[in-house]
């Protein structure tokens, strides 16, 4: 069978979003999680060599995770959500490397659960394939866990430096998986994914806030990288990368004269163990974006987030998902 057709045979819970669309605010609200619940049963499989490449690599790239015409759909919602600012006072955007100086433009933007501001993105072909995936590497226990889109501008968009996701988790140790998808063709000038093939065999590495700078949002890796290993995956838009949380990655930066969005989700399995090795660029950092955090969860902003996380998680379960 057709990949394409295959992908759109299988999705039928994936209306469940255009039938939201038309639903109002209240409608919306309260379908979200009976439609997430009706995600669960579509699945998109990896066959056994992109899987032994995988676990081989720490990554893989596949074609055609989604359609051509979402990707241009979700590209078009996103430009939506930055154009508004959309979470900026609950931390939830900012520029990934300038820290959030106002007076410097913005060359990475990233949103934070964007779904949480567009509904819509919520009940995507991409996050149900996604799921399939994930509890095809991770194992059925697997769950979206976080999500987020990154944004580099036409011209002046960043590259994303060399880190390991594993270096955001302070706390526990996470199996984990990221598919990340372009919402538009990527090559390396402007913005596809570069990994390091076997890094996710390796420990968690040195990292530092980028550029040695404390305000900044983003980590580096400063240990030794055989840069010569890196392997590039432009993709056309609606493909994929899939990587682990240990494996070495990082994003060129765009010289083109379009923007170029990414789409990402994560996926974890319960923490294994608590982690004993120190991360001490976490204790370094002061980002405008965590100040920006704190009052919002200050001024009732908590609420909000038990909703959107414990609650509707717990209800999603129970209604089978
Ligand atoms: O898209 C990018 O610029 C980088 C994405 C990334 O680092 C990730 O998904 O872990």
């Amino acid at each position: 069978m057709h990949l394409h057709t295959h992908i759109v045979d299988r999705t039928r819970s994936w209306q469940v979003g255009e039938l939201m669309e038309q639903c109002g605010a209240v409608g919306q609200a309260l379908l979200q999680p009976v439609a997430a619940a009706s995600m669960e049963g579509a699945s998109l499989a990896l066959d056994a060599k992109q899987i032994a490449n995988f676990h081989e690599n720490g990554f893989v790239a596949h074609p055609a995770i989604s359609t051509a015409g979402e990707a241009a759909r979700l590209h078009s919602l996103l430009d939506g959500l930055l154009e508004s600012k959309a979470g900026f006072h609950e931390g939830a955007q900012f520029d990934m490397l300038n820290g959030d100086d106002l007076r410097v433009r913005s060359t990475s933007v990233q949103i934070c659960d964007p779904e949480n501001y567009e509904p819509r993105l919520r009940h995507t072909l991409f996050r149900t394939n996604a799921l399939a995936i994930a509890k095809q590497l991770l194992g059925p226990g697997a769950q979206p866990i976080f999500s987020h889109a990154i944004f580099k501008p036409a011209h002046y968009g960043a590259p994303t430096p060399w880190h390991q996701d594993d270096a955001f988790h302070a706390d526990f140790d996470y199996p984990q998986i990221s598919v990340w998808m372009p919402l538009q063709d990527v090559t390396t000038t402007n913005g596809c994914m570069h990994f390091i093939p076997g890094s996710h065999r390796g420990e968690l590495l040195a990292h530092r806030c980028y550029n040695h700078d404390p305000h900044a949002n983003a980590l580096e890796c400063f240990a030794d990288i055989e840069l010569s290993n890196a392997v590039a995956c432009p993709l056309l838009a609606g493909g994929c990368t899939i990587h682990t949380g240990r494996t070495l990655h990082y994003a060129s930066g765009n010289e083109t004269d379009a923007g170029r969005w990414a789409y990402i989700v994560a996926f974890y399995l319960p923490p294994r163990r608590r982690r004993v090795q120190a991360v001490p660029w976490f204790d370094l950092t002061r980002t405008a974006k965590m100040a920006r955090r704190r009052a919002w969860l200050r001024r009732g902003g908590f609420l909000v987030h038990w909703w959107r996380t414990e609650f509707s998680n717990r209800l999603r379960r129970a209604l089978g998902g």
